[in-house]
């Protein structure tokens, strides 16, 4: 399938469902992206390259780097002058597997829809930015995600403005997305303490995010307090995160990188 610039588009994407090469499509995305801070778009991807991932992805499930770790919900350390139950330092819990870019294969329909030229138009026009790069160096640009049974993220706060992501199996229950959109401005420095400390005690509503396998979901994490609930019964709730930044040559601190991958290359 072509767009209107003759471009070909992975046949992973299903453009009969989603015109991404439309300009009026993309920009009634970028509307409604705005209007919530989150944008689902169901059936994105066919489900015979979902079902090839989850085929490639599943059987690397040992070979995925574990963590488990208590982090506040803006994941730096915490702040001993604020006291121990300011919002700033409570505690929450996130564990979870990941591999990375460099163990995912180099045929992975993963890879051609990252790397779509069309694909990554459309992501520029609904995130409103005029360049969008992957990351420098080889783990962080395309991770696959695994929680198994009891694992989840805890309520945090991205350092990257956006999230591109894409379900690839659901588990039996649990592994819901909660979030609340545009609880804060980061680029004004709001660290919102009053209401992230109401979300942690139960007394702000928070919305859920509902998506199924082959869904892409774009969010923006920075200003978006969101967490996963614990993965409920034995099916490994398993999601893609396609990392792009908004200028060239971005890469993650080596602190980050040991986190998050367990090694720096
Ligand atoms: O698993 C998800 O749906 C969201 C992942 C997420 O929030 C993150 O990786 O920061
Ligand atoms: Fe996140």
């Amino acid at each position: 399938m072509a767009d209107r610039r003759g471009q070909l588009i992975a046949p992973a994407i299903d453009v009969v469902r989603h015109a991404i090469g439309d300009q009026r499509y993309a920009a009634s995305c970028r509307a409604q992206f705005d209007a919530r801070g989150a944008l689902v778009l169901h059936g994105f991807f066919r489900r015979e390259a979902i079902e090839r991932v989850v085929r490639e992805s599943a059987h690397r499930e040992a070979e995925a780097f574990y963590a488990r770790s208590t982090h506040n919900v803006y994941l730096t350390s915490s702040n001993p002058d604020l006291g121990l139950d300011h919002p700033f330092n409570l505690q929450v819990t996130s564990s979870k597997g990941l591999i990375a870019d460099d163990q995912i294969p180099a045929d992975s329909p993963l890879r051609e829809i990252y790397h779509d030229p069309t694909f990554q138009m459309f992501l520029c026009q609904v995130l409103g930015i005029d360049e969008i790069h992957p990351y420098a160096g080889t783990l962080s640009s395309i991770n696959v995600h695994f929680a198994s049974e009891g694992m989840e993220l805890g309520w945090h706060f991205d350092n990257s403005s956006f999230a591109v992501t894409m379900l690839l199996q659901a588990p039996e229950g649990g592994g819901v997305f909660e979030y609340v959109p545009n609880l804060r401005d980061a680029d004004v420095g709001d660290m919102a303490y009053a209401r992230v400390g109401a979300v942690l005690t139960g007394d702000e509503p928070v919305e859920t995010l509902h998506f199924d396998p082959g869904d892409l979901v774009l969010f923006r994490g920075r200003n978006a307090l969101h967490r996963v609930t614990p993965t409920e019964g034995s099916i490994t709730r398993m999601l893609v995160v396609f990392a792009f930044n908004d200028q060239p040559g971005v890469e993650l601190s080596e602190s980050a990188l040991l986190t998050f991958y367990g090694r720096t290359n």
